[in-house]
């Protein structure tokens, strides 16, 4: 019986999404690299590092050192938080806030497992970072989605067994990790497209329809 709740932080309850690809616009333009929303779309989920070497598929140019790559993906990082200052409580949906609500007064424990580094400070940013038990992030893992690890020990810090969680996910990497952790998972957005989803969502207040699965 599911009894937790692991939910992906951006394209799931925060929409970032738009800051990610702003900051790493400004990286690729200023490099001469071509980058568009399409290409932005699989960085979904995808670690910082991973995709800077998806936007470098397009890169012509001379040969870049490990340090350098660390240095490009560092710039976008400090676009991206410059980005997130403007985040606020108002950048949190209702139907979010409501849903979150209804699953602790139904019992549920909650989660995040994302794969960024700078989640808590989103978290604090919109003012959630009360609403979990436990927080598994970018900081706490050595794989990225598609690899099950930032669900496997978000099930961990809250003591549950697998198979008590579902996994609300926008990314196709994530349905994989979810479905690899031995999770249900829910598709919303991007994710919905994903044959492996066991549930598809337009809204995440749909999910409090999923609870009795
Ligand atoms: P950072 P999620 C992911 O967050 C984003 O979807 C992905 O685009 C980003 O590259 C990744 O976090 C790492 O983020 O650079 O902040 O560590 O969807 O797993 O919550
Ligand atoms: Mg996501």
């Amino acid at each position: 019986m599911i009894d937790s709740f692991i939910f992906d932080l951006d394209g799931v309850l925060v929409f970032t999404d738009k800051y990610h690809y702003a900051a790493w616009k400004e990286m690729a333009d200023d490099l001469g690299v071509y980058f568009d929303e399409k290409i932005n779309n699989r960085l979904r989920g995808v670690s910082r590092m991973e995709s800077l070497e998806i936007i470098l598929e397009r890169y012509e140019g001379p040969a870049l050192s490990k340090e350098e790559k660390e240095a490009l993906a560092q710039k976008k990082n400090n676009i991206y938080r410059e980005l997130l200052k403007k985040m606020s409580p108002d950048d949190v949906s209702e139907d979010v806030r409501f849903t979150l609500k209804e699953l602790k007064k139904r019992g549920m424990h909650l989660a995040i497992g994302s794969s960024s580094k700078n989640a808590k400070l989103i978290l604090e940013k919109v003012g959630l970072m009360d609403s979990f038990d436990a927080i598994s992030d970018g900081e706490n893992i050595s794989r990225s989605k598609p690899d099950p690890e930032v669900f496997v020990k978000a099930a961990l810090f809250m003591d549950k067994k697998p198979e008590s969680c579902m996994v609300v996910e926008d990314a196709f990497s994530g349905i994989e990790a979810a479905k690899a952790a031995g999770m249900k998972a829910a598709a919303i957005g991007d994710a919905r497209n994903s044959e492996k989803a066991d549930f598809k969502i337009e809204k995440l207040s749909d999910i409090l329809n999923l609870i009795a699965v």
